[in-house]
């Protein structure tokens, strides 16, 4: 399922509208996959508060939405982009890969809830492809 030519345009044109956003929408993507999801709880055991709007939750959720606008920028080596990341997730976090479709599905619903009339099932289908091949290369180093 690669990006085809249109996908990464859509992708593109898509974030250059919601960029001035990107850390609001981290931040909620990844309060909502805590909250939805509790079992990802387990990786930030060590986090004093695990609610949308706690300093742990806005701070991580704006340094990983900033990886993925990074990764945008970089999308036609997404293996390359996110080699290093890949491996700190596999080795040292040991992140089950798993959990990368579970914040993919909450990046998505911030998304439509906030940009209800920009994500339009074009811009879904690219973005959720893009999200799937992003977590892939995250997932490459586990191996
Ligand atoms: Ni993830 C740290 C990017 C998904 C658990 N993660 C990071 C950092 C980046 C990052 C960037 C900071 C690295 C550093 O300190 O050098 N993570 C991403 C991206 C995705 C992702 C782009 C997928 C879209 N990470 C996930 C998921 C989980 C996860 C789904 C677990 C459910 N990540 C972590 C943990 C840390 C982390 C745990 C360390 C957090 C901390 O407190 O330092």
């Amino acid at each position: 399922m690669s990006l085809t030519a249109k996908d990464k345009a859509v992708i593109k044109g898509f974030w250059g509208k919601i960029a001035s956003q990107a850390d609001s929408i981290g931040q909620e993507a990844m309060g909502r996959m805590l909250i939805v999801y509790p079992q990802t709880k387990i990786y930030f055991a060590h986090w004093p508060d695990h609610s949308l709007g706690s300093a742990q939750v806005k701070k991580h959720g704006k340094i990983v939405m900033g990886a993925i606008t990074d990764a945008v920028g970089k999308i036609d080596d997404l293996l390359g982009a996110l080699s290093s990341l890949s491996d700190l997730h596999a080795t040292k976090l040991r992140v089950d890969p798993g959990n990368f479709k579970i914040l993919s599905h909450n990046i998505l619903v911030t998304l439509a809830v906030h940009f209800p009339t920009d994500f339009t099932p074009e811009v879904h289908v690219s973005v959720d492809k893009f999200l799937a091949a992003l977590s892939a290369a995250l997932a490459d180093k586990y191996r």
